[in-house]
């Protein structure tokens, strides 16, 4: 019984919502489960948080499974708390048979920052269908934003279409290849090339560096890249090491910097919006289009159309009567 109330104030994501501003990490988890669950809770977040948020900057790791996105993202961790800057992790996984195991393996490397107060690490897996990433992981992305962490890391991998749509979704997006990326077949690179703002070539400490940023370069230069836009750097790293880290969070300031000054930063903010308030009234669409889609009107309407006295699409326009569309 009192188990049950406990439980219940637990899950309420108003004090759940309120322990977290005053940095209960444990309420964190748990709104972040909430959100990955979707529904009502879900809802009452993103109320919360929206008010709040605007002041936090995302950015995006992407590639190829292996690739050592985990790994070069401890390193950036590292380096961002020798400045005593405060970070949030969020590791992506679309739960394939690929990557299933990885979210252990991304655990354990990042351990090195697990009990640092100044470092948040959530790993967050699709229930489900694909789709409810691309409305949790923005929803995710903004309480971060809302309890005030500045730089929020977001690692996914660049495979799929909708995976790299969600990668694209970061204020700076990086895209992690290997030397030798040319014969690689598991990422999604037509794709990967689009989103880039800047190119890592992790593992240089293997051969083949010069080649890979040759085949980059010649394919930015085959690219349509507007006239003086950011052209995509290329940053060799040693994702185990930290070598090059430095050097790649510079330009990932730089990038910042550049996005800020041209406009270009609020331009994809708007656009962002604007697509996740297009999906959200589409998800619900659908959702209503379930609820309808049932009942004896549904029942004669099938009947007439299995019968051949209706034809499909006047059945849906009699269906769609009831919700006024
Ligand atoms: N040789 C070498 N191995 C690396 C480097 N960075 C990461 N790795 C290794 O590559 C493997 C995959 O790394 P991981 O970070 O899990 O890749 P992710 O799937 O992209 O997140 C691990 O065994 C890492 O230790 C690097 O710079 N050089
Ligand atoms: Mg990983």
């Amino acid at each position: 019984m009192t188990g049950d109330l406990v439980s219940r104030r637990d899950r309420n994501p108003e004090t759940l919502f309120a322990s977290a501003l005053e940095g209960d990490r444990t309420a964190l988890a748990r709104l972040l489960s909430l959100i990955e669950q979707g529904g009502d809770a879900a809802r009452t977040i993103g109320r919360l948080s929206y008010p709040r948020g605007g002041n936090s900057y995302t950015v995006g790791l992407t590639g190829a499974p292996g690739a050592g996105k985990s790994t070069l993202t401890s390193s950036i961790i590292g380096h961002l708390r020798s400045q005593q800057l405060e970070v949030a992790v969020l590791a992506i996984d679309p739960s394939s048979p690929f990557t299933g195991g990885a979210i252990l393996g991304d655990r354990v490397r990042m351990q090195d920052h697990a009990t640092d107060p100044g470092v948040f690490i959530r790993s967050m897996a699709t229930r489900g269908h694909l789709g409810g990433l691309s409305l949790a992981a923005p929803e995710a992305i903004r309480l971060l934003d809302a309890i005030g962490r500045l730089w929020v890391l977001v690692e996914t991998v660049g495979v799929g279409q909708v995976e790299v749509e969600i990668a694209g979704k970061a204020d700076t997006t990086v895209v992690v290849v290997n030397p030798g990326w040319g014969d690689s077949v598991q990422a999604n690179k037509a794709g990967l090339m689009e989103i880039a703002d800047i190119f890592v070539i992790n593992k240089a400490d293997r051969k083949g560096v010069d080649e890979t940023r040759r085949d980059l370069e010649q394919m930015l230069d085959l690219s349509d890249l507007p006239h003086e836009a950011w052209r995509p750097p290329i940053v060799p790293t040693i994702g185990s090491t930290g070598e090059g880290v430095p050097a790649l969070w510079d330009v990932v300031k730089q990038h910042r910097e550049f996005i800020t000054t041209s406009g270009e930063l609020d331009r994809r903010r708007r656009f962002r919006l604007r697509e996740e308030l297009r999906e959200i009234v589409a998800r619900r669409l659908e959702q209503r289009a379930r609820e309808i889609c049932t009942g004896e009107r549904w029942d004669s309407l099938q009947d007439g159309v299995i019968g051949r006295t209706l034809d499909p699409w006047s059945a849906a326009d009699e269906m769609l009567k009831a919700v006024g569309a």
